[in-house]
């Protein structure tokens, strides 16, 4: 159905959610954002008594803001939102305002501690915890083969230290498999762009929000996950139409000019009903489809069977509102398509992504001012881990598989190229599995929080369980993830180290040592280096000193390749210039070239396949695994309930400004009619249960989600209780936004 037309207005106040705390939310993210100071947020009196500040990315979201950090005796003392930095041009949302308060919090990991035989957890020394960690996982390596050790690791921590755990783990330690939380978030749209354009790439510049007449979100909710970019969104002056595809009436969706509510999972019929509207009414560019693109016969030929008629009844959109949505997109000049975790997630998420691709390839709207196919990531270093991790792609994204690449990345590290596996790692539920059989005995998790994360998560408890040595790296001993733990290693948070983080726009940013981390809790860089000197590796990493030392070998490794950044002068040019986006190679650093800063790639028509085009890539429909039925008739959806609130809520739940913006217990939305038919009222006390789990949770009754739905924020420790293990077959990313729940009273 298509919301009428409204003005587009750009103003958060409008979202009238019913909820009140939702509501409460959103005005107090505005709130907050024009009168920080009322609200104890920004200059408070620890601000005035700097000396000197100092700039630093944010590490929560993708966004990448940047914060003055306001130091006192070198330390900080209060931050501010940065008004040159070129992403967020003085603005923040309240988690990067409130960043430095989580950093003082009881339940910080102050010292190594081993599990005794009573269960409980006893601190260590640092020799202690790290000879422990040597002989366990060597002993387990030895008895079961180098592969039953494996690790997982995350977007969160900077680039250097990614790069160091996956040259100490699979170099140093002869680990074959790790992976990260990325998998969870952006597996699907790095698959979908590296068969779509030769490269994970994603196109755009946050100018791009501010220059398109014509923006498409789908599945992605910004106003929530990402509100800096919305307010990007906000400055521009061209009139944009702005169309949410999403199944729920979100923040976002209510600002937009139109909402199609989508059925879940119907996106990939949706989107092809669009190409086929498009290619019917002869508004595409078939002039950059020739020169530019390989399959456009193919793709003409599968969509044909899409027309809107037949699509309306499957996605809940009228055959009209498909043909109006298309023929805007069609006509429009600068029309950017966007996406986030409501196409990622999902058992058919690549070929979404790549249906959405394919849209703005044959409208030609890639390359210019506006355009472009463009995944939102979603943690602020994703993008650093789908480069950097060594999980699935060989550092640098090279391939495991090739032996030229092997040796040119064993160059650029100074090692023997033997050393370097030569197949890519299983992925995260792969990992998982190899638990489940016993193949894998030793685990190693690094700054994520599984057994609250990961889909279905009572297995995924019972699976940390059968580990035989379990060693959990984290800034808080408290977390799901670290009461399963064998041995935890106390780490340094954001603000107490150095790196650096990359963006969604491909933007490197830098992060600071502001703060001394407490106890005796380390950066996981000094973790690493400490590891590989007591593994007995330490001559491997000689060169490895200092985080900028390792920015250099990433530099070497990155040469030639799209994401090449050779030309950068290290930190401090990062830091003059707003952030460099890759790539920026010594090339174009010729002649001391500053680089701009707003850049887009592939304004040249050129794609990084061998033939320079790009790939239009079509598929079959897939069925929902677990469709509703008569035992479970609604269908649950997870995803990101405030802007406060982040992932397992380990850090925003030590900031009592933060917890007075957001619901503290679990609550699940449901519409009106459904809680009518089980005699629940707003704020009722609900069960809520599907094949593998149940739960309690407070009743949201509104209008937001359809009948027949429900939402469940991911921020609750109980909600992947209720989730189904299941994929997308190509990315392995988990399909968090589809399960089977039956709802009752409680
Ligand atoms: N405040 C806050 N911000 C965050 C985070 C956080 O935890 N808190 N996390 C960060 C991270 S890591 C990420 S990955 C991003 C995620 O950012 P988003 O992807 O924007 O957030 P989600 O709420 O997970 O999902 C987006 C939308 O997908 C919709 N959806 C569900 N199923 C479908 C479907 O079948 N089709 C379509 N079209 N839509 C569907 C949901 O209704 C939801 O509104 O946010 C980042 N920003
Ligand atoms: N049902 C459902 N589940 C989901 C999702 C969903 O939409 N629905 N979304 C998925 C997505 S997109 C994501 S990204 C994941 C996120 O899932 P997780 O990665 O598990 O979530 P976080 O709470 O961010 O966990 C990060 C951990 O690292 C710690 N940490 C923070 N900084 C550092 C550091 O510098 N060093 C170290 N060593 N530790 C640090 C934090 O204390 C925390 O314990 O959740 C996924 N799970
Ligand atoms: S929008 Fe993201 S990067 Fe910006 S301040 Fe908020 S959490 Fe930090
Ligand atoms: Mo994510």
């Amino acid at each position: 159905m298509i919301q009428p037309r409204t003005k587009f207005r750009g103003n958060l106040t409008r979202n009238l959610l019913p909820q009140l705390l939702r509501q409460h939310d959103g005005k107090m993210t505005r709130e907050l954002l024009l009168h920080p100071g009322d609200h104890g947020l920004g200059m408070t009196h620890e601000s005035m008594q700097a000396d000197a500040t100092t700039t630093a990315v944010c590490g929560y979201c993708s966004t990448g803001c940047g914060l003055r950090l306001h130091l006192r005796d070198d330390e900080a003392v209060g931050l501010t939102p940065e008004t040159s930095y070129p992403v967020n041009l003085g603005m923040a949302c309240p988690k990067g305002w409130e960043a430095l308060r989580v950093l003082d919090s009881e339940d910080r990991a102050t010292d190594p501690m081993i599990r005794t035989s009573d269960g409980k957890f006893a601190p260590v020394s640092w020799d202690h915890a790290l000879r422990l960690f040597t002989t366990r996982m060597k002993g387990i390596q030895r008895q079961h083969g180098p592969d039953s050790v494996a690790f997982l690791s995350t977007g969160q921590i900077a680039c250097e230290e990614m790069a160091f755990l996956g040259a100490l783990a699979k170099f140093g330690m002869g680990i074959k498999h790790g992976d990260g939380n990325t998998r969870q978030c952006m597996a699907t749209a790095a698959t979908a762009y590296k068969e779509a354009f030769g490269f994970d790439s994603p196109p755009f510049t946050y100018d791009d929000f501010e220059q398109s007449d014509c923006m498409v979100f789908i599945g992605a909710n910004p106003c929530i996950g990402h509100p800096i970019m919305w307010e990007r969104v906000l400055r521009n002056h061209h009139a944009p139409e702005i169309i949410v595809i999403d199944p729920r009436c979100t923040e976002t969706a209510m600002a937009a000019t139109q909402h199609l509510q989508i059925r879940p999972k119907s996106d990939l019929a949706l989107l092809y009903a669009i190409t086929n509207h498009l290619i019917a009414c002869e508004c595409v560019d078939r002039k950059f489809i020739d020169k530019h693109t390989e399959g456009f016969e193919k793709l003409s030929e599968h969509v044909s069977r899409f027309t809107p008629d037949a699509v309306a009844p499957m996605t809940g959109i009228s055959a009209d509102a498909i043909r109006q949505t298309a023929e805007t997109i069609g006509r429009r000049k600068a029309v950017s398509l966007w996406w986030t975790m409501g196409v990622n997630q999902s058992y058919e998420g690549t070929r979404t992504a790549q249906a959405i691709i394919n849209i703005a390839l044959i409208t030609g709207n890639i390359g210019r001012p506006g355009t472009g196919a463009n995944s939102i990531t979603g943690q602020c270093n994703a993008m650093g881990s789908r480069l950097w991790s060594n999980t699935t792609n060989l550092f640098g994204h090279h391939d495991f598989k090739d032996s030229a690449d092997r040796e040119k990345v064993a160059t650029s590290l100074g090692i023997d190229a033997d050393l370097i596996p030569t197949e890519p790692s299983w992925s995260y539920d792969g990992i998982m599995d190899g638990i489940r059989r016993g193949d894998i005995r030793g685990l190693w998790v690094i700054a994520t929080n599984p057994a609250h994360s990961w889909i279905h998560q009572s297995e995924a408890r019972n699976l940390l369980d059968r580990l035989d040595f379990l060693v959990v790296q984290d800034m808080y001993h408290t977390t799901e993830t670290a009461r399963h733990a064998d041995l935890i290693l106390p780490a340094a948070g954001w603000g107490e180290k150095s790196g650096t983080f990359i963006n969604s726009e491909r933007r490197y940013g830098v992060l600071k040592k502001v703060r001394r981390a407490p106890g005796k809790a380390l950066a996981d860089f000094h973790i690493f280096r400490a590891l590989a000197a007591y593994w007995g590796v330490e001559d491997m990493f000689a060169e490895w000193t200092d985080p900028e030392a390792v920015f250099r070998i990433m530099q070497r490794a990155s040469e030639d390749q799209p994401c090449d950044m050779t030309g950068i002068d290290g930190y401090e040019q990062i830091d003059r210039c707003g952030g460099i986006q890759w790539p920026w190679t010594e090339a174009d650093a010729e002649g001391d070239f500053q680089p701009e800063q707003q850049r887009r790639l592939f304004a040249d028509g050129r794609f990084y396949h061998h033939d320079g085009r790009a790939r239009l890539i079509v598929d079959d429909l897939t069925p929902m695994p677990e469709a509703p039925d008569e035992d479970f008739p609604t269908l649950l959806m997870t995803g990101r309930g405030t802007v406060s609130q982040w992932h397992t809520q380990t850090r925003t739940n030590k900031s009592p400004v933060l917890r007075k913006l957001y619901p503290n217990e679990a609550y699940i939305e449901i519409n009106p009619e459904d809680a009518a038919a089980i005699a629940v009222e707003n704020g009722d006390q609900v069960r809520a249960q599907s094949r593998r789990g149940s739960l309690l949770a407070t009743a949201m009754v509104t209008p937001t989600v359809k009948p027949g739905h429900a939402f469940m924020p991911m921020h609750y420790e109980a909600t992947n209780q209720l989730t189904l293990s299941h994929f997308d077959p190509h990315s392995r990313q988990p399909s968090y936004k589809d399960c089977a729940v039956r709802i009752e009273r409680a």
